[in-house]
């Protein structure tokens, strides 16, 4: 049995959608940070660093159990296990993937989580930092849309590379910058958007 341990956020819709995307089973387990529920003891046994998503699955490797935290982890072993066209085995078309699931994962959301702190929750105005990350996050929607020029998704195929991106553009791009300038990527969002597996994952809980 597959449990998702999760809130409604960037990375916890990314680790959502990639267990939809397999069809497979699983429990969720709602862990509400409005109120601090992350740093409760049972959640901590299975993510030390006190953040969403987490992933148990008592049916792992040489059917042991196996926990892990991040979406990163949770991406690419939700696809290996259930879903490979995610993340594809030729070595050639990985690095493609593997290139724009990090940067997806390591830059593009941490940074928009900064333009949502600055401009969009934090009661404190900083108009350095609005202005900021303002800039960056418009810089990398140009990026994206730049990748997007001629195909339909960020490394080939749909992948984790378009999960790992997905929720912060359509949190970020669509419903707060707008996507007006960034054809490509709108195009591309919509196509996400129109998965199945994408509307089941952002169903509210
Ligand atoms: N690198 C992690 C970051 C996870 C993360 O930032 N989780 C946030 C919600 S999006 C969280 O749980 N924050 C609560 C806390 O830090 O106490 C990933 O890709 O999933």
């Amino acid at each position: 049995m597959i449990e998702l341990h999760t809130w409604m956020t960037d990375n916890g819709f990314k680790a959502r959608q990639a267990v939809e995307e397999t069809g497979l089973e699983y429990v969720l387990k709602p862990i509400n940070l409005r109120h601090k529920e992350q740093f409760g003891a049972e959640f901590l046994k299975l993510s030390p660093v006190h953040q969403i998503p987490a992933l148990v699955d008592s049916d792992g490797p040489g059917g042991a159990t196996v926990t892990m935290f991040g979406s990163g982890s949770i991406l690419t072993y939700m696809a290996k296990k259930g879903a490979p066209e995610l993340y594809p085995e030729d070595p050639i078309r990985r690095i493609a993937v593997d290139n724009w699931f990090y940067w997806g994962t390591s830059t593009f959301t941490p940074l928009a989580q900064q333009f949502g702190h600055y401009t969009i929750r934090s009661p404190e105005k900083v108009p350095a930092a609005q202005k900021h990350y303002e800039a960056v996050l418009l810089d990398m929607l140009g990026t994206i849309n730049k990748q997007l020029d001629g195909q339909d998704y960020l490394a080939g195929d749909y992948s984790i590379a378009d999960i790992s991106c997905y929720p912060d553009i359509h949190i970020h791009g669509v419903d707060d910058i707008g996507l007006g300038d960034f054809p490509n990527v709108s195009r591309w969002h919509d196509a996400i958007a129109a998965r199945p597996a994408v509307q089941r994952a952002w169903e509210k809980f």
